[in-house]
């Protein structure tokens, strides 16, 4: 494998994957993205071009896919609307490149028979119930677990997961799955739960938590999600679908208390928002079957001190996320959130 189509590689995760290839591979990547508001061509700007070129295009143009994927020897596929509240907001963009953009790239891949690894999320199974507190054995996410999404987004992420496991069946199409937990890290768009929390905190403002806070998100440092997709690429079995996940479940208060210790304020500085709508309570991911199977483990097993990473560079890059964040709050608050 010497040349990887990355689509979506200006995303959040996309990007910090072409950084975890150039680092601890040899292979060269052409990054497929829209350029959406979610994208950032600095996050790219440091990687050498002889090994990074970007190509500004939708993964729903059937001729420009066609034409890279014939180029590529497999293509990773991030390219995605990937915000919930977004979602509630304007579904239709979240079935145009989640459904459609899916759709074009598994024809392209079939035409060419090029391998695929589609990069999905635990959404797609809908939601846990919260944890009693002094309850043992809650349940978990696994492979097996019925698909039952709750959002637009998490049901276009749902509906793309079929059609790729229908290619696959139908036409034999050589092609993995993965679905993973909540990410964190750098290059985190503002409009996401930490990144917003952080940057209101450096702004000196209250982190804005819906409700009370005790929905949970099981977290997992975006390198560890990297290592997982290329651990999958690079050994998993055509046709089956991995859970990523680092045992990282916390409540959203949880996560405001460690930022707020981080920065030295009151636990209880924060505000209680509106709620979203058919707010999911709880995801928790097994990932036993990528362990055992395929060894993968992650790295980035302190949460409190990868958050205070995160921090550290959140402050370090403020010229970056500062241009999003204004329009990005009075989006917010115009839901009074
Ligand atoms: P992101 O919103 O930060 O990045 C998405 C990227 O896709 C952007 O660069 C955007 O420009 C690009 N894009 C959007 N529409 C496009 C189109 N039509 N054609 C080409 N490019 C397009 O998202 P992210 O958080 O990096 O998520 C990446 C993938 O990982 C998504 O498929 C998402 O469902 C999945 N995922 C995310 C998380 C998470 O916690 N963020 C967890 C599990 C899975
Ligand atoms: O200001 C906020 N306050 C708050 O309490 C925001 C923005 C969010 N939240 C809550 C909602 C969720 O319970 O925090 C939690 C995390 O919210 P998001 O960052 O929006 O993530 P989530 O909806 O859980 O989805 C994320 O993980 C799964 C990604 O955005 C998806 O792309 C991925 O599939």
């Amino acid at each position: 494998m010497e040349h990887l189509l990355v689509t979506g590689g200006a995303g959040f995760i996309g990007a910090n994957f072409v950084h975890h290839l150039l680092a601890h591979t040899d292979v060269r990547v052409t990054v497929l993205d829209k350029l959406t508001y979610a994208a950032s061509r600095e996050a790219l700007a440091s990687l050498p071009a002889a090994r990074v070129d970007l190509v500004v295009g939708d993964v729903a143009d059937a001729e420009v896919v066609d034409l890279l994927v014939a180029s590529a020897d497999a293509v990773v596929h991030f390219a995605a609307e990937s915000h919930n509240d977004n979602s509630l907001t304007d579904p239709s963009p979240f079935v145009q490149t989640n459904i459609v953009g899916t759709f074009t790239l598994l024809e392209a891949v079939r035409r060419h028979g090029t391998r695929l690894h589609h990069v999905s999320t635990d959404e797609v199974y809908g939601d846990l119930p919260l944890i009693e507190s002094g309850a043992e054995d809650p349940q978990r996410f696994t492979e097996q677990t019925a698909y039952q999404p709750s959002s637009p987004y998490s049901a276009s992420k749902a509906a793309s997961d079929h059609l790729v496991r229908a290619w696959v069946r139908s036409f034999g199409v050589q092609a993995t799955l993965s679905n993973c937990s909540n990410n964190y890290g750098p290059w985190q768009h503002v409009e996401k739960f930490i990144p917003r929390q952080v940057t209101e905190l450096i702004d000196g403002r209250r982190p804005r938590l819906y409700g009370v806070g005790a929905n949970v998100r099981d977290w997992i440092h975006v390198d560890d999600h990297s290592s997982a997709v290329w651990t999958i690429l690079t050994e998993g079995r055509i046709g089956e679908t991995y859970l990523v996940g680092a045992d990282g479940e916390r409540s959203n208060l949880e996560v405001v208390q460690t930022l707020l210790e981080v920065f030295g304020r009151p636990r209880d500085d924060f505000e209680s928002v509106a709620d979203r709508a058919g707010h999911d309570l709880r995801y928790a991911i097994d990932a036993t079957k990528l362990r055992t199977e395929l060894g993968w483990c992650p790295q980035h097993a302190d949460f409190t001190e990868g958050l205070a990473q995160t921090v550290e560079w959140y402050r370090a890059h403020e010229a970056w996320w500062r241009p999003a964040k204004a329009a990005t709050e009075a989006a917010y608050a115009a839901k009074g959130q």
